[in-house]
């Protein structure tokens, strides 16, 4: 059985015959394998309950139970206690998740960057309660990476994108953002971009260069651009009915486990974006990776502000005080690392 013939009867079914689980076990799906960051993340997170607790961790890497729409449904239902899925799915569910794909918010900086993603007020406090109607406990969210693009033929203009079916995952502001850089923005779940690429369907795509490398997107593109518009965001979550259930010691022991990931990821992405393109032109020597000039970026940037706009015509009810909200913490995470 393949993660996509996965029924809920059959995740179900899944569920009960897992051997040797108990009741204390907490079972901890995401959207990525086991050594790629999300699942660098998930294994710190079991390594610090498991050594704080008598609760054991079970983990379920990418494709083990579905896509990252599914793991989300089975965390909303309580069949699983944690879930990792990406403001890029989620922006469906919670449409002021939607914020992440305003191009050029987040800054290139690395120490602006952490300062935000350790301090931020929207994450922490303004998010939560939308997630919590939705049936979730926000925990964390945490950077993975500068998102780059890899095409088939060289990109650095909107010019060059012009015709390019290019993949992004499934919320409508991306789709927005991507129509302004003069895509054809074609929103998929992960598990059918790589055949989508390689049968032409698709001619483009974006992710963190560790995540082109360990998926071998480089075998069905040739050109990396970085055009410094993003960095991939994501978030932890557990189901809200188990979380508040849990006794005040073991609402700490999962507390206390996730600031130890968030701190481990962050060091542990230190150096991973050059690393990781590194590896790839090893692998593929004919491969570009072209960093855009500020001049060439120009035209990029210049989107911001109409897919900002359009943000806050669908990003949901909060959408104004997330953004405004968002900039500050911004304002404040630059002045920190100055
Ligand atoms: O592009 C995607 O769909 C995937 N990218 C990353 C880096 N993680 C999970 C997500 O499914």
């Amino acid at each position: 059985m393949t993660y996509k013939t996965l029924t809920a009867a059959s995740v179900a079914a899944l569920m009960l015959g897992t051997a040797g689980a108990s009741a204390d076990t907490w079972r901890y799906a995401f959207e990525e394998q086991l050594e790629e960051v999300q699942g660098i993340f998930a294994q710190k997170f079991k390594e610090e309950v498991e050594a704080n607790s008598d609760h054991e961790v079970q983990l379920f890497p990418f494709g083990t139970l579905g896509e990252s729409a599914d793991i989300m449904e089975q965390a909303q239902s309580g069949l699983i206690q944690f879930v990792d899925q990406s403001p890029g799915f989620t922006g469906a569910l919670i449409p002021e998740a939607q914020v992440f794909f305003v191009p050029y918010l987040l800054p290139e900086n690395q120490d602006a960057l952490f300062s935000f993603f350790r301090n931020s007020k929207t994450i922490k406090e303004l998010f939560p309660p939308l997630y919590a109607e939705q049936g979730l406990e926000l925990l964390t969210m945490f950077p993975e990476g500068e998102v780059v693009m890899t095409t088939q033929e060289p990109v650095t203009s909107p010019e060059d994108l012009n015709e390019v079916k290019f993949r992004v995952m499934t919320n409508p502001l991306i789709v927005e953002s991507y129509q302004a850089f003069g895509a054809t923005p074609t929103p998929l779940p992960w598990g059918e971009v790589y055949g989508a690429m390689q049968t032409g369907i698709i001619q483009g795509q974006e992710n963190p260069a560790f995540f082109v490398e360990s998926t071998n997107m480089y075998e069905v593109t040739d050109h990396i651009t970085r055009l410094g518009h993003n960095n991939f965001t994501t978030a932890v979550m557990a189901n809200l009915d188990f979380y508040e259930g849990l006794p005040d010691e073991d609402k700490q022991v999962v507390q206390d486990a996730i600031q130890a990931s968030f701190d481990y990821i962050l060091e542990y992405q230190d150096g991973l974006t050059e690393q990781s393109l590194a590896n790839i032109m090893e692998a593929k020597p004919s491969m570009t990776i072209t960093e855009l000039t500020e001049e060439q970026r120009a035209p990029f940037r210049a989107t911001a502000e109409s897919v900002e706009a359009e943000f806050l015509e669908i990003g949901g009810d909060q959408a104004q005080a997330i953004l405004d909200q968002m900039k500050a913490d911004l304002e404040a995470a630059s002045e920190a690392a100055n």
